[in-house]
């Protein structure tokens, strides 16, 4: 292959961490970028994959390649994506530091080839800090943005993917290196074991040569500064720290531990959180209105009263709400069935169906139901909630709670049913 060549920059611009042998610690050699690298990109690629089902679930009619089964199957994904992206910040942090003396490489710039390979860091560098800031700031529910989260995040989950699947086909060789290269210092050079003796009896070190210092990935690192495997450890703690004191926002018997989790899940009316209240939805006086009757459009169209629907044959299911934001939580809910009601307006069994909530405005007002979930036996509409009728902050007189899906779909405060 041809290759463009760019002139070499004058070398006194060589100087402080652009002088040779600048950065000598193992702290930033290949070996310590490739596994840290390793362990990003297994996070990376899980919130990835998570993401995309998420997607999949909120935005595509029908969802098509993901099952309704198990019922908590979007508790467990989006369980995985929160704490996979979580998990990521620690590591992100420490690879940025691994491989920031990069950024001084010299040349700056040698090829066409170079630079696109520099472009494409840049661009996989941005993207995750774009990936990880913006996700923790909505777990946190902090917008301090114009733009949408969900296509946004999407669209560069697919820009960080794509610069990531370059990254790691362009370091393939450095990568393979660094899983080669044995972690302790080779065991020709003798004067790596010699080197502690020296300072117990109170001499001064030797720094490496120069000649050693012109292969900086070889070098030993300097006495008292700090080891790969301290930095290692350091990273494994962080990450196992941020997870343990979050997880327990999905995972139910860690609830105890997750001080950093946005939410404890046992924490709201009926032992189960809030996404948003009555209050926030502007929904109050109207949820308690005693005059409110349940509307089902169809072929044979009706309406009935609260009263008249706990009238109708009663159903409980065990149903996670599972939020986008990663916090989830199992109730029993009890109500009446969806599909009997659309069965009673004579809505035919191929029929996709809407839910309308009498919240006035906002993205969570309507929600289209694929067909699979409005004939699934255990999507009711649910009137109750442990066995006590729902609170007005999770939706009474009614809401929609439906397995697998995301909590986002599970709409509250329920109008109008509409067969489409
Ligand atoms: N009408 C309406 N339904 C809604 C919402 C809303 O804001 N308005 N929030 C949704 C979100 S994001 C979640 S996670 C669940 C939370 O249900 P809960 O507040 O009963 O726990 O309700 C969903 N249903
Ligand atoms: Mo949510």
């Amino acid at each position: 292959m041809a290759r463009l060549t760019f002139p070499t920059p004058p070398g006194w611009l060589r100087r402080g961490p652009l002088r040779e042998g600048a950065f000598r610690s193992s702290l930033h050699d290949e070996r310590t970028a490739a596994l840290i690298g390793t362990a990003l990109g297994i996070a990376f690629t899980t919130a990835f994959l998570t993401g995309l089902i998420s997607h999949e679930l909120q935005l595509r009619h029908p969802p098509t390649w993901i099952p309704d089964r198990p019922v908590w199957i979007y508790r467990f994904t989006q369980g995985l994506h929160v704490a996979s992206g979580l998990a990521a910040i620690p590591l992100l942090l420490a690879k940025l530091w691994t491989v920031y003396p990069r950024l001084f490489g010299w040349p700056p710039l040698s090829s066409i080839r170079h630079g696109l390979e520099r472009l494409s860091i840049l661009v996989l560098v941005a993207g995750a800090i774009f990936q990880l800031v913006t996700g923790l700031l909505n777990v946190i529910q902090w917008y301090p943005w114009a733009f949408a989260f969900v296509p946004t995040h999407y669209q560069v989950a697919w820009i960080t993917v794509g610069a990531l699947i370059v990254h790691i086909a362009v370091k393939a060789p450095a990568i393979a290196r660094g899983y080669r290269r044995p972690a302790a210092q080779p065991p020709s050079e003798p004067a790596a074991e010699a080197a502690p003796a020296v300072a117990a009896a109170g001499e001064p070190v030797a720094e490496p040569s120069v000649a050693e210092s012109t292969k900086p990935r070889f070098l030993a690192p300097r006495p008292g500064t700090v080891s790969r495997r301290s930095l290692l450890i350091t990273t494994s703690a962080a990450v196992g720290v941020v997870t343990l004191t979050t997880v327990g926002q999905s995972v139910t018997w860690l609830r105890g531990i997750d001080l950093l989790a946005p939410r404890d899940p046992s924490v709201g009316p009926q032992g189960v959180p809030i996404n948003r209240t009555a209050a926030q939805a502007g929904v109050q006086t109207t949820a308690l209105d005693p005059g409110w009757q349940l509307e089902v459009d169809g072929p044979r169209p009706f309406q009935l009263t609260l009263a008249q629907l706990a009238r109708l044959p009663q159903y409980e299911a065990v149903l996670p709400i599972a939020c986008v934001e990663g916090w989830s939580v199992n109730g029993t809910w009890s109500g009446v069935r969806l599909r009997d009601l659309l069965d009673r307006a004579g809505a035919p069994t191929g029929a996709d169906i809407r839910i309308v909530s009498f919240e006035k405005a906002g993205f969570y007002a309507t929600t289209t139901m694929p067909r699979e979930y409005a004939r699934d036996p255990l999507t009711l509409l649910a009137l109750r909630l442990g066995g006590q009728p729902l609170s007005v902050d999770h939706g009474y007189p009614a809401r929609i709670i439906a397995p697998g899906r995301p909590g986002v779909l599970q709409t509250k405060w329920v109008q109008r049913i509409e067969v489409l």
